[in-house]
């Protein structure tokens, strides 16, 4: 992971933007797992979206910017569309929904490994036309997944996006200087809307807290990494270490139980393995200090899912006892 600047926007160096720029933003949509961060991470050339095996890794929108010359593409990168079944994930639709309807191109990406059913395209499709932007068709994984398997994909996204189709590798980046070039070539005329140097917009804190995140879906099983969500409560620079407490949600109390694990053996390898990561990315030693709390069913309640940012579509608004 990279360190995102503090810098705010600059207003001098934007208004100095050459009037032939391109710049506009560019939202991946695509079933869970079809590796959308994965891609834009190779877009942009840093690790700035969790990647885990696991489906349902992405929670909220993250941005991802890339600029080069004359064009700037702000990456929207979006949780994966799926039939939900609960609140959290009528959340994941709505912020694949608004990263639709924002932006100003498309990328409809899917995992030729994985096909979709009738039912799943159409609801990916319908997400698409949350927007009028124009669209380019991505068929992920071609490192792995057979040639036929690619073809039918191809064929579908052909139609669907009505335009262009790329057969990429997210994970080693076979067809993603083309890929570039297209979105470059599709991006609408106007101005920088972020500095040059600027890759990412969420603050520091964010990408700590999925850092402790995805260390969960990777060393816990079944319903533990969607039951679980982190929030950073405290973040001190300028001591020895960089003080940063973490609050783990859980839904029951039995989760938390193995959360902490038999005389806290396993909360202690969480924050081994997390802490090492967040060194790595804050580039200074850490003290982590990791909280689990338990938050009755958060996953289904509009008060704590607004509380902990994530968007709740209209229809769903606080109703008493949510
Ligand atoms: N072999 C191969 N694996 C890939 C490729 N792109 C992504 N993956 C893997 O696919 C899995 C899912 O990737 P993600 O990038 O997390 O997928 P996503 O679409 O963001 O998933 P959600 O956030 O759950 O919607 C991970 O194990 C990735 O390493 C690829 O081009 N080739
Ligand atoms: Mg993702």
């Amino acid at each position: 992971m990279f360190r995102p600047t503090m810098a705010h926007t600059n207003d001098r160096e934007l208004s100095s933007s050459h009037s032939a720029t391109h710049c506009g933003y560019v939202a991946l949509i695509g079933a869970p797992n079809a590796g959308k961060s994965t891609l834009l991470n190779r877009l942009v050339g840093e690790t700035l979206s969790i990647v885990t095996p696991k489906a349902q890794t992405t929670w909220r929108r993250i941005t991802g910017i890339r600029t080069t010359d004359r064009h700037q593409s702000i990456f929207l990168d979006t949780p994966g569309v799926l039939t939900p079944r609960d609140l959290l994930h009528r959340s994941f639709l709505q912020s694949a929904r608004e990263a639709a309807a924002e932006a100003d191109l498309l990328l409809l990406v899917t995992d030729p490994t994985l096909p979709l059913s009738h039912h799943e395209r159409d609801r990916l499709v319908e997400v698409a036309e949350e927007g009028r932007a124009p669209r380019i068709g991505v068929v992920n994984k071609v490192d792995i997944a057979r040639r036929d398997a690619v073809e039918t994909e191809q064929a579908w996204l052909e139609s669907a996006v009505d335009g262009e189709v790329h057969l990429v590798s997210a994970a080693t980046g076979d067809g993603i200087d083309s890929l570039s070039q297209a979105i470059e070539t599709a991006l609408p005329a106007g101005p920088f809307l972020y500095p040059s140097d600027e890759i990412a917009t969420e603050p520091v804190r964010f990408f700590v807290a999925e850092m402790v995140r995805q260390v969960i879906f990777e060393e816990f099983r079944e319903e533990i990494p969607y039951s679980t969500f982190c929030e950073v409560e405290e973040f001190r620079e300028g001591g020895k270490r960089t003080y940063v407490n973490v609050v783990i949600y859980v839904e029951r109390r039995s989760q938390k139980g193995i959360l902490v694990g038999d005389g806290g053996r396993a909360i202690r390898n969480l924050g081994t393995l997390a802490r090492k990561r967040i060194e790595t990315f804050l580039e200074e030693p850490v003290y982590l200090d990791l909280w689990v709390k338990v938050l009755p069913g958060w996953r289904r309640k509009s008060k704590e899912l607004r509380r902990l940012g994530f968007p709740i579509p209209r229809d769903a608004e606080v109703r008493p006892g949510s």
